[in-house]
């Protein structure tokens, strides 16, 4: 089977831990047995350090890597590893929005620069998940997310792909799973 490596970052309390765990729910159970299944726990403890998980995924083995934001500032290290990065962001919460468009823009100047005599990593495919979506089920606030952190904007010129998910309902999972598997493909 073959290997790959997803990394996932984004601000402190973002919904990492809990997104890995939907992530690995989806990938290892059919809908029918979540459905039938109890709840999946949403309880977590804050990561300190990174942590990683290990699945079968459609055909290729996951290793998905959380890297929390105190190693924000190496978050880079583990790029040149990985075959997709998700990029967590609490959409519940606009305070942290302009921190949130800061990490993210640095993620992509780092992730799209290419190898290079200054450095950069490989290309890799960015997915933004805007998390916690059951929260904010108007459709203001979660244009307001978008617009907050050019969303729109960095989706046309094709930098990074955007979905909205809950990890706490599963609800977005499955598309997240298919963005994963085909980021894996290519
Ligand atoms: N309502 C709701 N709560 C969520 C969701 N995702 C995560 N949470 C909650 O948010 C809190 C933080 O979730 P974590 O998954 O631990 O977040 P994290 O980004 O890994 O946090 P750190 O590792 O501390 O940076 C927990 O109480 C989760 O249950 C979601 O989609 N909806
Ligand atoms: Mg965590």
């Amino acid at each position: 089977m073959s290997r790959r490596s997803v990394v996932v970052v984004g601000l402190e309390n973002a919904g990492k831990t809990l997104s890995v765990r939907q992530l690995r729910r989806v990938c290892t159970t059919s809908l029918a047995e979540r459905t039938a299944g109890p709840a999946m726990s949403t309880r977590t403890r804050p990561t300190t350090g990174s942590e990683i998980d290990s699945f079968s995924c459609g055909g290729v083995e996951l290793k998905v890597r959380e890297v929390g934001s105190a190693f924000q500032l190496r978050w880079a290290k583990w790029y040149g590893n990985a075959d997709a990065v998700l990029f967590l962001v609490d959409a519940s919460d606009p305070n942290a929005a302009a921190a949130a468009s800061t990490a993210l823009f640095d993620l992509l100047a780092e992730t799209a620069a290419g190898p290079g005599p200054d450095g950069g990593v490989a290309p890799v495919p960015v997915l933004v998940l805007l998390n916690k979506c059951e929260r904010c089920p108007s459709r203001d606030a979660r244009a307001r997310m978008r617009a907050l952190l050019h969303l729109d904007a960095l989706q046309r010129e094709g930098r990074a792909s955007v979905l909205d998910a809950s990890a706490a309902t599963g609800e977005g999972f499955s598309d997240v799973v298919a963005w994963v598997q085909r980021a894996c493909a290519s």
